[in-house]
């Protein structure tokens, strides 16, 4: 794995999952009360003893780098590291990242100078574990070029994807980046091929690209070389590889989430307060994430009810009611609240005494969530301030609503309460 250079592709303006990136890049999210989305990639190369990873953003927050330089410092013993490589104006380049392909080009004149065989371009945005030696064997083995991450997907979800055909050997000679109508019906295939028994194959008819790509370091160059216009891999790169390149396809078997929107996000970040088997499971001893050792306290909960639900570290909950939910770092919920469907970011900090009581003098909302406070089905990210009675329950069942001046915008139909926010008492969202 020595010769295998990770990049990952950190997000474009991640408008998608705005307003959790207004003033963070995305692979800075917080994820799952504790981690970050950038925590998973760089776990899953670690684990698969990869070491050197790129992180291309499109921009480079304070809070991405902090996380990075504290979290993954190189050992004395090995050449690894983890890099952010933003976007940058230079006198060629004066724009951002176009596009995927885009970005990597950009870099390729660094990317370029590593003596390594292949390139592993990886998503930020994903919550699967995998281990790539599996995936970079089979590149080897069938001596591809490009080997794409591939699974089998519904009718429902297909059009969201890169979809391909391929021979009997796993050769791709078929790809369309999210085709619809009859190009869509076009990309049906017998999934029993990749092995799914009939009635899984029945159900999941369509073989997905997942965005995850091993590329041969000199396919790499001559294709981002040859067509200086191409700037998206799933949209030009990879089609236009077809055909001329060796281009495998390799299945993945387990459980894999795009969660690059509010509501996929949303959801997979619930669904790991699932019991008893969550679909991905944070206690994997073998594959740990890991993310930054914050040596925070244990949590406190007095006379709190909790169900199905994760509370991360530093908590001090009272007297709650807490349901299928994931509490944050360092949170503070008041007495009488009710949390349910809720992922909780915590807090960044704690308040000291001093500051708490010039917010009372002040009549400031302190951190936390305030006495008596409902939450149903939203997102609250670090370092709001929640007053007293305050219910946010999606009262008018608002689709889709940005209400930034009130410190909250609404994603179908989840309500996310913006970083640093201030919901004043009694307030009904
Ligand atoms: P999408 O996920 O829709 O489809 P895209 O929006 O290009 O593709 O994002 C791919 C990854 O690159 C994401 O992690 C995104 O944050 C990041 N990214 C996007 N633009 C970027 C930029 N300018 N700079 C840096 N990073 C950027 C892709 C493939 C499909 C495949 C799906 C699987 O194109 O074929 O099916 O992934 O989810
Ligand atoms: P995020 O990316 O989640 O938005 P950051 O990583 O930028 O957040 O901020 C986290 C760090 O900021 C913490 O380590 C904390 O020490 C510091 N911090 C932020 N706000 C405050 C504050 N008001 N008081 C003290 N420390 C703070």
């Amino acid at each position: 794995m020595k010769k295998v250079l990770a990049v990952i592709l950190g997000g474009g303006q991640g408008s998608r999952l705005y307003p959790l990136t207004k003033r963070r890049a995305k692979p800075a999210v917080p994820l799952a009360g504790k981690y970050r989305l950038i925590d998973i990639p760089v776990s899953n190369c670690i684990n698969s003893d990869i070491e050197k990873i790129y992180v291309l953003t499109q921009f480079n927050s304070t809070s991405l780098n902090r996380h990075i330089t504290q979290t993954y410092r190189p050992s004395t013993f090995s050449d690894g590291f983890v890099d952010i490589l933003a976007a940058q104006q230079t006198p060629e380049n004066p724009d951002w990242f176009q596009g995927t392909a885009d970005a990597v080009r950009q870099y390729l004149w660094l990317l370029e100078s590593w003596d390594v065989s292949e390139y592993l371009i990886l998503s930020g945005d994903h919550l699967y574990r995998m281990d790539y030696r599996h995936f970079i064997d089979r590149h080897r083995s069938t001596n591809a070029d490009i080997t794409l991450s591939v699974l089998p997907v519904d009718h429902k979800k297909a059009s969201a994807f890169g979809l391909l055909k391929i021979d009997g050997d796993g050769k791709v000679i078929n790809f369309k980046e999210k085709p619809t109508g009859s190009e869509l019906e076009q990309m049906m295939v017998d999934t029993t091929a990749l092995g799914l028994d009939p009635v899984a194959a029945k159900y999941s008819p369509f073989i997905a690209s997942m965005g995850i790509y091993v590329f041969k370091k000199e396919a790499m160059i001559e294709l981002l070389n040859e067509n200086k216009h191409f700037t998206d891999f799933g949209k030009e790169i990879i089609p236009s590889a077809i055909g001329r390149f060796n281009v495998q396809a390799h299945l993945f078997s387990d459980y894999w989430e795009d969660i690059g929107t509010i509501e996929s996000f949303y959801h997979a970040n619930l669904e790991l307060t699932r019991e008893p088997e969550p679909p991905f499971s944070l206690y994997d001893v073998d594959a740990p994430i890991y993310t930054r050792a914050r040596y925070l306290p244990p949590s406190k909960l007095h006379d709190c009810q909790v169900k199905d639900s994760i509370i991360g570290d530093g908590a001090i909950l009272n007297r709650a009611t807490i349901t299928n939910s994931i509490v944050g770092i360092r949170q503070i919920i008041e007495a009488g609240c009710v949390i349910e469907d809720t992922l909780l970011m915590g807090a960044d900090f704690y308040q000291t005494n001093d500051h708490l009581a010039s917010d009372r003098k002040a009549s400031k909302v302190p951190l936390g969530i305030g006495e008596n406070s409902v939450i149903r089905r939203a997102i609250i990210d670090k370092n709001v301030r929640i007053g007293k009675g305050v219910q946010i329950i999606n009262k008018d069942h608002v689709q889709d609503s940005t209400r930034e001046d009130k410190g909250f915008c609404i994603r179908s139909g989840i309500v996310v309460v913006m970083k640093g926010a201030t919901i004043p008492d009694n307030t009904i969202i």
